[in-house]
């Protein structure tokens, strides 16, 4: 395809000075970055990213990543450029409340904004999801043998991305699978905030790439369209391996005395500078105003654009009709269907006539739910034979067979946390990803940004707690749990026997955003039947062993609900009447009506406590200042685990004896053996 390389460089231009003027205009914002990558995004978009403005999620697109997301006015002005609907006065609205152009790139805020970026690297990582996302939607679907949807993932990112460790794993990865839809653009302008990239930054980017068997192209000059144009054409002929394009270009480009100088980087440039760079690259004084030359040289290609696209829609529709079973596939995959029976189903093969570890009938489940869920795929960060994972009747993804169902990430959690993010937005999959509680601290970013974009994912967790054992302190989770909810949109599920872990399976599956599923590496016993009847995990909390007008309730999580339940035994033994309620998810219970909550936790017991395996920050909202939370707030130990719920009073005793310390400094009326009236 040709283009007009004059006119190319106005609508870089053009670019530029829109950025300059919306951050002027928003005072706040970063120009540098869109002035220095203007050249090699609008050769991009123009000429090889297969895009449709009239269809911003067409299943034929390609996808386009700002991973340097603080240069978010470049894709802004892209979007404007090609005509995704996003208008000038959006652009004068950069940053402001209600915009569709808000400081960084925002998923399902402004159409054509594929993924949200602004954490360094974050964006690099994620496209390495949709890499694989598209290598295994194709290959099991069929559509890898047609061209039609040989989706490129191209990313921008900049120094600070290359800083990023999570760069590091994503690339690692990206290049031991060969991913060679994915293009890369380094810009490669050697400055970040505080100065020069010599302060901090000395390695050699593209050996280090060329170390992840990446293939590396050099541009000499990314500030020049015919450069970034041969770039490009040598980057999509794919000779089997995922792309680096480190381009040099200099930050804020075109503005007489800020380009080069990391003054450009986070501030407008000033009023009278913006004047000045209009001036320096030939552009029209007035604000806002694209030239009528650009604006018909990208409408033109809009037209094309179009055009290519319905001709794809006959193409795929044929596809459609000729392979019915694909066809159900992809319907599935793209609606990411989940049965409506799925609960029935996973209950049949729940493990409950014994006792077992979570990890161990989660494992089980999953594999009834793997053959229900087609778009159910993931993986562990090398852990699959400890948190029971794989998919047993599936082969490993790798280069050589991409339809395979069991990822292996690599001992690398954050970028298999960021991957499963982009695998979650490439929009045909509901990723799982697993490693021990302990170390989803090392994918706490990834995790944050899934729930930001309200990611359909699941986390399996195992290990989940000091139950460990002889791996110590390292190794046992303290405060994950805490720290997991408190991420708004976030949903922890901790169930205590197979019954539940078939519910927790089942709301995670059923859920429309990101949810973690808590699993044990000790054997539990199973809910006794005549309990099981009562379980309710949908709602988050749910009676489960009840007295008529009891005086206590006793709340647990997981691997506690059976202390709870014998500790219950024992109260009542003493004349106290209780009430034991499972809460395998706070968040799960907060979405119910107050009617409901008021029916498991009534306001007018005050007598309540918490028993969970982990930090006891949160359960004040529950067990309120009367009550007693019973938790674990210090590191564990290293020692059989046995010895470690001994030491640490996770006994009937233990436990007991915290109650009774907690309600004899009260006149409760608990049933405990203090003095007061009752
Ligand atoms: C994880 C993370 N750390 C820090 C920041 C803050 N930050 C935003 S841009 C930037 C410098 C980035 O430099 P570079 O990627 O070279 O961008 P350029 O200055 O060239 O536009 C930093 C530190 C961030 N956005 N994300
Ligand atoms: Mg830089």
């Amino acid at each position: 395809m040709m283009m007009d390389q004059k006119l190319a460089r106005r609508s870089a231009d053009t670019i530029r000075v829109l950025s300059a003027e919306a951050i002027q205009k928003a005072k706040s914002g970063h120009p540098g970055m869109p002035m220095g990558c203007a050249d090699f995004a609008l050769t991009l978009w123009y000429k090889y990213l297969r895009h449709n403005p009239r269809n911003p999620k067409w299943l034929g697109r390609d996808r386009f990543i700002l991973s340097a997301g603080h240069g978010s006015m470049l894709l802004y002005s892209l979007l404007h450029l090609f005509d995704y609907g996003l208008s000038m006065d959006e652009l004068k609205q950069f940053r402001q409340w209600g915009s569709r152009t808000p400081g960084h790139p925002e998923y399902n805020h402004t159409p054509g904004c594929d993924v949200t970026t602004g954490p360094l690297g974050s964006g690099f990582a994620s496209g390495v999801g949709m890499a694989i996302a598209n290598k295994y939607f194709t290959a099991t679907t069929g559509l890898d043998k047609t061209g039609l949807v040989d989706n490129k993932i191209f990313i921008i990112s900049g120094d600070g991305c290359m800083m990023e460790g999570t760069t590091a794993e994503a690339g690692s990865l990206a290049g031991h699978l060969k991913l060679d839809n994915i293009i890369c653009f380094y810009d490669d302008n050697s400055i970040t905030i505080e100065g020069s990239t010599d302060l901090a930054f000395s390695e050699e980017v593209g050996a280090r790439f060329t170390a992840y068997n990446w293939r590396v192209i050099h541009v000499e000059n990314a500030n020049d369209i015919a450069q970034c144009d041969a770039a490009l054409a040598e980057a999509m002929e794919s000779d089997g391996r995922p792309t680096l394009i480190i381009g040099k270009t200099k930050i804020g480009f075109g503005s007489p005395n800020k380009e080069g100088k990391s003054s450009a980087h986070g501030e407008p440039l000033g009023e009278d500078e913006v004047v000045a760079t209009k001036k320096n690259l030939g552009m029209p004084e007035e604000p806002f105003t694209v030239l009528p030359e650009v604006k018909k040289f990208c409408a033109d290609r809009v037209e094309s654009l179009v055009a290519e696209a319905a001709e794809w829609d006959i193409k795929f529709q044929a596809f459609l009709e000729a392979n019915p079973e694909s066809a159900k596939t992809i319907s599935s995959m793209t609606n990411r269907e989940v049965p409506e029976n799925l609960l029935e189903e996973l209950l049949k093969v729940a493990p409950v006539d014994k006792a077992v570890a979570t990890r161990a009938s989660g494992g089980t489940i999953l594999q009834r739910a793997s053959e229900l869920v087609p778009a159910l795929v993931g993986g562990a960060a090398d852990l699959s034979p400890s948190t029971k994972t794989d998919i047993k009747n599936a082969d490993s993804f790798a280069p050589e067979n991409y339809g395979g169902r069991n990822l292996h990430f690599g001992v690398r959690e954050l970028a298999m946390g960021m991957a499963g993010n982009g695998m979650a937005l490439y929009e045909t999959l509901i990723p799982y990803t697993s490693t021990f509680f302990v170390f989803s601290d090392y994918m706490k970013p990834a995790m944050r940004l899934a729930a930001i974009q309200n990611l359909h994912e699941i986390y399996v967790f195992t290990h989940d707690s000091f139950y460990v054992g002889e791996d110590g302190p390292t190794h046992e989770p303290i405060e994950q749990i805490a720290m997991l909810r408190t991420i708004p949109g976030f949903t922890v599920i901790r169930p205590a026997d197979a019954n539940e872990v078939a519910h927790a399976w089942t709301a995670a599956l059923q859920a429309d955003g990101p949810v973690a599923i808590l699993l044990t590496r000790q054997n539990l016993d199973p809910i006794p039947p005549e309990l099981a009847k009562n379980i309710d995990l949908a709602k988050g909390a749910y009676v489960l062993s009840d007295e008529n007008d009891f005086d206590m309730i006793i709340i647990a999580t997981g691997s506690e609900l059976n202390l709870a339940l014998k500790v219950a035994e024992k109260v009542r033994a003493g004349g106290t009447k209780v009430r034991v309620v499972s809460m395998p998810s706070q968040e799960l219970f907060e979405k119910q009506s107050d009617e409901y909550k008021e029916s498991v936790l009534p306001v007018d017991c005050m007598a309540r406590v918490s028993i969970e395996a982990a930090s006891t920050f949160g359960w004040a909202r529950y067990v309120g200042s009367f009550g007693l939370a019973i938790g674990i707030d210090h590191f564990g130990a290293s020692a059989p685990y046995a010895v470690l719920a001994d030491k640490f009073g996770f006994t009937v005793d233990g436990v007991l004896d915290k109650m009774r310390a907690h309600f004899m400094r009260c006149e409760c009326g608990c049933g405990c053996d203090c003095d007061c009236e009752k």
